[in-house]
């Protein structure tokens, strides 16, 4: 196929071969069209063009993987744990030898900036897989003292859950799907990836190199296919030992009530409202800076999205003029444009919702400062938008938008921003804006999120927990914590007395 975007720009042969029509998914070690022969059409969201077709599973296909699985998991959950370690190693290298592929592909079908998926995306890929591989020959048990009669050795082995199925969601498609994989490779689980519909080209990508890494058939099964038929498959097959969903709240609640008739492990990274709180003490044009990027990064499309915005009264009108003009400013192009700020959403799909969000914004009488719902021309893309003087009974600050919309209001206490940034049944993430050393402890003990940044928002490391309180979902990824996700504890008791 070839693209628009694509006419000056210099394409890899690996590149070349994903966009196809005729894409084949990953079961077992082997490359297989859907069972039912069915497909569906990719587009590249800043024009609309057809970039590729991949194959539509169904339960048909969730049933061979999961065998497949079944079967990688027996050969690489007795693997020793250092060999295991050097695949995840070689996986890396190799992810880093086709660090270009990864980003050129998740620019083409992500919308996003093909530098941005290089430096953060590929980048924070790369270094999340040796972090795990780090973790796969330290994996322990524990001995304890216990209080029974009679002489006892006990002690707890950690062993891998077994077969882990995962569904992710097209925001940061080679990210979610690392942070499912390798975790899973270092624990000595097999995994079966679900990407989704719109995102699964370096997924797809993934497995290919992963068996070139020297993973054995069946350890990781990239099967594509629409959520309500292959995610559902994969989330109530009673082959699945635990389920890893990051994506909507309404969709992970049917996830976990499908896991549960399977007593199935899950874990849930769902959706958010994330506040970013400024004190009047606040250096106005870097937190400015901040919470526009809190907002506008990834074109509004990230689970920890700064989208309320509550500022101090003494300080609210500059500030907010502030990240309007920043919003103003910003350049919508397609991701190969070096001149790009904010590239298309996803779909069609998500930009007519997210510009009803600011129909209905309009409608509730926010106050209008960036942006709006008049987008002319091809592609998928929304004028970066700022609403001020908003309340807590508009639909526009209850609801994620999951686009680049930002909802502002004042506030003058502590105990009113309290209050206000946790009304929400979200509790993902939180950045609070000041220097005031006092304030921004009480803030951190008050606030009910998972994450909490101070005078930054959006970091993310290997080696730190991500995820959420509340209907934000439940688990830790990355980080130590992660590895519990994917270990059952055997407990042991031997009695050598007579
Ligand atoms: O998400 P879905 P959608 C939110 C965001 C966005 C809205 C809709 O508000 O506007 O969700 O996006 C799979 N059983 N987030 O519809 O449906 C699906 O195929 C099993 C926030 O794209 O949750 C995809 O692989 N799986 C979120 C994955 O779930 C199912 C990121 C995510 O898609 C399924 C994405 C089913 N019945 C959207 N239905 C975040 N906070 O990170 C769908 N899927």
């Amino acid at each position: 196929l070839s693209l628009s975007i694509l006419n000056d720009v210099p394409v890899s042969d690996t590149v070349q071969r994903y966009l196809s029509t005729d894409l084949k998914m990953c079961i077992g070690g082997q490359w297989l069209s859907a069972s039912s022969g069915e497909t569906i059409d990719v587009f590249e969201p800043s024009s609309g063009e057809l970039l590729a077709k991949i194959p539509a599973a169904d339960k048909q296909d969730i049933d061979k993987a999961v065998i497949s699985a079944q079967a990688g998991f027996k050969v690489w959950s007795r693997m020793l744990p250092y060999e295991r370690q050097q695949v995840i190693l070689k996986f890396a290298d190799l992810i880093e030898c086709h660090a270009d592929d990864f980003a050129m592909l998740e620019s083409l079908d992500n919308g996003k900036s093909v530098e941005i998926a290089r430096h953060v995306d590929v980048e924070s890929t790369i270094k999340f897989f040796r972090y795990m591989a780090g973790w796969a020959t330290k994996i322990e048990g524990t001995t304890q003292t216990v209080s029974v009669p009679g002489l006892h050795s006990t002690y707890t082995k950690k062993v891998p859950i077994g077969v882990v199925g995962a569904i992710v969601p097209w925001n940061f498609p080679l990210s979610m799907a690392a942070w499912k994989i390798a975790p899973a490779l270092a624990t000595g689980c097999s995994i079966i990836l679900k990407p989704a519909e719109n995102t699964s080209l370096t997924a797809l990508l993934l497995a290919e190199i992963g068996i070139k890494a020297g993973l054995p058939a069946g350890v990781l099964n990239v099967v594509t296919g629409f959520g309500n038929v292959a995610g559902a498959a994969l989330s109530s097959h009673p082959g699945i030992n635990k389920i890893a969903f990051t994506g909507s709240t309404p969709v992970g609640k049917m996830i976990g009530k499908a896991a549960m008739e399977n007593v199935t492990r899950v874990s849930l990274e769902l959706g958010g409202k994330s506040p970013v709180i400024v004190f009047n003490d606040a250096d106005i044009e870097k937190a400015a800076q901040g919470a526009a990027s809190a907002i506008f990064f990834n074109h509004g499309q990230v689970c920890v999205a700064g989208s309320r915005l509550y500022v101090q009264s003494g300080i609210y009108e500059a500030f907010i003029q502030r990240v309007s003009e920043i919003a103003n400013d910003m350049t919508l192009t397609h991701g190969m444009d070096s001149q790009i700020d904010m590239g298309p959403l996803i779909s069609r799909v998500q930009q007519e919702r997210v510009q009803d969000f600011i129909k209905i914004g309009i409608e509730e009488g926010a106050r209008l400062l960036a942006g709006g719902c008049d987008w002319q021309g091809p592609g998928y893309f929304v004028k970066p938008t700022v609403f001020a003087d908003t309340h807590h009974d508009m639909t526009i600050v209850r609801e994620e938008i999951f686009g680049p919309v930002l909802v502002a209001q004042s506030f003058d206490t502590l105990e009113e921003v309290i209050a206000l940034a946790n009304d929400t049944p979200f509790g993902l993430a939180a950045s609070i804006w000041s220097n005031d050393i006092k304030l921004v402890h009480q803030m951190i003990d008050s606030l009910e999120v998972g994450i909490v940044w101070v005078n930054t928002h959006h970091l993310v490391d290997a080696s730190m927990p991500f995820g959420g309180v509340k209907q934000s979902g439940f688990g830790r990824e990355q980080g130590k914590e992660q590895l519990d996700l994917f270990l059952e504890t055997k407990t042991v008791w031997i009695n050598y007395g007579d």
